[in-house]
């Protein structure tokens, strides 16, 4: 017999899930934030975290809890959005789950199973950041974090990033490939499969590192060849948008969503991290790359796109933005899914042409105090001179 609690709880999470969401009155003429999370943990269907049978769970405990959905892949299908969140649960592994929504904004309802991964490697232990990409090849590739215990060091907490990939046709099946093997980087985190081929080859943004937290020499966001996608391999790295000095992505930063295709170029947003006396602060920023050398960037407006605001500021890992996941449409509607500190996804409403124009008229960071303080006295005199007239 169901637990009477059950249709109680069920009750509370369809007002959830149902509830309209509302553009925040916070402008800022690039994009619309809205006020509530599209995804939190109390949308995680009821039954995939109580057992419901009140004989044998008579006082409807939470069997297998969770503790956060987040950093999600996002594509738009037939006339619908989906996502691919992150999951994870009270046991600290991550995992993945389709939900959907027609309008990408609110309603967003997870299918009945999470994604049990075929398991082709033994010694991954852990799952996350999940990129969709449509490629013309017909696949939806999705490119993840495969993180194992490192073998090599004692430290409990030593690990190894690897970029994991699989695919499907329907978001229902999907084929396990082998890892991508990059010759010159020991770790790799936040790849991205590119959407096209790139001189007839498979095209991967890439991410460096030396070790599993510290990006070390790896300068910023890579991008590499590679000629077979089922056996994956790239042999030489160059870089796109690489880390500066007192910028954004002092500390490191990362591919997202999968690169956007505009008629004046790829348009990425991707994450970049500084170090401060409180920790990481991760904020989500935009640059531009070259249609036919999608490595090559042409456009990066200075500041970051998206920052923490508000109670996206706290969280399991606070002072996080992140993003992994943005939804095109027909009309160039474009919805950036981006998660708070680890905790809760969001998502922020813009256009193509919107986000096109941010890349293209933003001025770029010119690196020095004095000379932001020029670029700001010029914008300022341009004003007062039009508000005078
Ligand atoms: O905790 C913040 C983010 O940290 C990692 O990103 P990066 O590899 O750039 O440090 C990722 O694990 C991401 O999932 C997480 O949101």
């Amino acid at each position: 017999m169901i637990h009477p609690r059950y249709e109680q709880e069920l009750q509370k999470q369809e007002a959830l899930i149902t509830r309209k969401n509302v553009v925040s009155d916070d402008y800022n003429g690039i994009y619309d934030r809205y006020v509530y999370p599209v995804l939190t943990r109390e949308h995680i269907p009821l039954f995939w975290k109580y057992d419901l049978n009140q004989e044998t769970n008579p006082h409807f405990m939470e069997r297998l809890g969770v503790n956060a959905a987040f950093n999600a892949g996002a594509v738009y299908l037939n006339g619908k959005y989906y996502v691919v969140a992150r999951l994870e649960g009270s046991d600290r592994k991550s995992f993945f789950a389709v939900a959907e929504s027609d309008n990408g904004v609110d309603n967003f309802r997870f299918w009945d199973y999470p994604i049990l991964l075929p398991d082709t490697c033994p010694e991954e232990t852990n799952v996350y950041d999940m990129r969709l990409t449509q490629h013309e090849d017909g696949w939806i590739y999705g490119v993840f974090c495969s993180e194992s215990k490192d073998p090599e060091n004692a430290d409990l907490s030593a690990a190894v990033a690897a970029a994991g990939i699989v695919r499907t046709k329907d978001l229902k099946t999907w084929e396990r490939l082998p890892n991508l093997v990059t010759l010159r980087s020991p770790q790799q985190r936040n790849v991205c499969l590119h959407p096209t081929f790139v001189d007839g080859k498979y095209a991967f943004y890439t991410r460096p590192m030396d070790g599993f937290i510290e990006t070390g020499s790896g300068s910023g966001i890579g991008f590499g060849l590679c000629e077979d996608i089922t056996h994956a391999v790239i042999d030489e790295e160059v870089m796109t948008s690489i880390r500066k000095y007192h910028t954004i992505t002092e500390a490191k930063n990362g591919a997202g969503a999968t690169p956007i295709k505009t008629e004046v170029g790829w348009l990425h947003i991707a994450h970049g991290v500084r170090n401060t006396a409180a920790g990481l602060r991760y904020v989500i920023y935009c640059f531009m790359t070259d249609l036919e050398k999608p490595w090559v960037v042409t456009h990066e407006p200075g500041g970051f796109l998206i920052g923490p605001k508000g109670q996206e500021r706290v969280g399991d890992v606070s002072n996080v933005t992140f993003t992994n996941g943005a939804a095109v449409d027909e009309n160039g509607r474009l919805l950036i899914y981006y998660a708070s500190s680890d905790t809760r996804l969001h998502v922020a409403e813009t256009t193509v042409e919107k986000l096109v124009d941010y890349c293209i008229n933003t001025p770029v960071d010119p690196l020095r105090s004095v000379d932001c303080v020029k670029q700001r006295c010029e914008l300022i005199k341009k004003n007062l001179e039009l508000l005078k007239k």
